[in-house]
């Protein structure tokens, strides 16, 4: 199946990389450029030599396609995955006096006394965002992320660009149109307004043919963790789009600047190598499902998901 694209990656990066240091402290094994095509055809690309938690894809691109940029809507879902961007904003304000939380991803692997209080602290303001409107408002925000430059990308006349409902309606009115992307890389906001500069940095889409293909530059990728998320979350894009404009699904195509494998990622990449892929599953839409801007959580799911076990990683904050 089309998650050979992704284990050659792996493969690839394994054979080929070379030793880097980066932001993070982690130190990773790097290559630059690499791209990766899924026929979304033949199955939704979720991959099956490890769990990924699909409801986390949704619940993440949902908040993306609404606009919405504060960790408060993933939480009410149950969703974890942006956390220590906006714990870190917190930890480094002015407003923060509990016990000192500098470089909390490294330490907290190392470290189990201050992996405790790291723990103690994140469970606080988890449930500070949850229930505090002004503190959410105020450190549950990332900044101009995804969500914003997608859908509200600021002019300097002062109004704002809807991105993806303009892309969404010249797919509609002139599907041959080879203008069709959408970019999260603002250049004005990257150095001081958002938690994380946009991995996932531009994406166009494709019309041939009646089926509709996407294609991401993506400049930034860790392999084991973001990449698998990034993968499904492109592809489910491309259906929501594909439904919206009553098109078929053609190609997904990953495109990327560094690909890296972090170096406390290596055992788990040789547990996942070692496994054998399974079918691929099936995406289902409700059919009570409206618009890609009405369309709910409830209305996505997964048929004939059968993987391998989860394997878990930690994370370079
Ligand atoms: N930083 C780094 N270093 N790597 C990333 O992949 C990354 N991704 C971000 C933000 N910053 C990042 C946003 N997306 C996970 C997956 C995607 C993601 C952030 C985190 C993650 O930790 N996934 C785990 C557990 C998910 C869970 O069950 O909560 C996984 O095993 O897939
Ligand atoms: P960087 O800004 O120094 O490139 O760090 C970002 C890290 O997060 C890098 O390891 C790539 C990873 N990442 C993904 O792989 N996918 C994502 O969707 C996001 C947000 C980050």
């Amino acid at each position: 199946t089309s998650e050979n694209e992704y284990l050659q990656l792996l493969r690839h990066v394994l054979k080929d990389g070379a030793k880097k240091e980066d932001r993070t402290g982690t130190g990773t094994i790097s290559v630059f450029g690499y791209q990766m095509r899924f026929n979304l055809q033949e199955g939704f690309p979720l991959l099956t030599t490890k769990r990924v938690p699909f409801k986390l894809i949704v619940s993440e691109l949902l908040w993306f396609i609404k606009g919405d940029t504060n960790i408060r809507y993933l939480l009410q879902h149950n969703n974890n995955i942006w956390n220590e961007w906006a714990f870190k904003k917190w930890v480094e304000s002015a407003d923060y006096s509990g016990p000192d939380m500098t470089d909390f991803g490294l330490r907290s692997q190392t470290d189990e006394a201050f992996n405790t209080l790291y723990e103690e602290q994140m469970a606080a303001f988890k449930s500070r965002i949850l229930t505090d409107d002004a503190f959410a408002a105020k450190y549950g925000e990332l900044g101009n992320v995804y969500g914003k430059q997608w859908r509200e990308w600021q002019t300097t006349r002062g109004d704002s660009v809807d991105q993806l409902k303009d892309v969404i309606r010249t797919i509609k009115s002139n599907p041959d149109s080879r203008r069709l992307i959408v970019s999260a890389w603002n250049p004005e906001d990257v150095p001081t307004n958002m938690a994380l500069p946009p991995c996932h940095t531009m994406f166009q889409f494709y019309v041939s043919e009646g089926k509709l293909s996407c294609q991401l530059y993506q400049r930034s990728g860790d392999i084991f963790l973001g990449i698998p998320f990034n993968i499904a979350s492109y592809a489910l894009l491309t259906h929501l789009v594909a439904h919206e404009c009553g098109l078929e699904v053609g190609d997904f195509i990953h495109t990327l600047g560094d690909a890296h494998i972090y170096l406390n990622h290596l055992e788990q990449i040789n547990t996942q190598l070692e496994r054998e892929p399974r079918e691929l599953p099936q995406l289902k839409i409700d059919p009570s499902a409206g618009s890609i801007f009405d369309i709910g959580v409830e209305h996505l799911s997964i048929e004939n998901y059968t993987p391998h076990p989860t394997i878990k990683a930690p994370v370079a904050v």
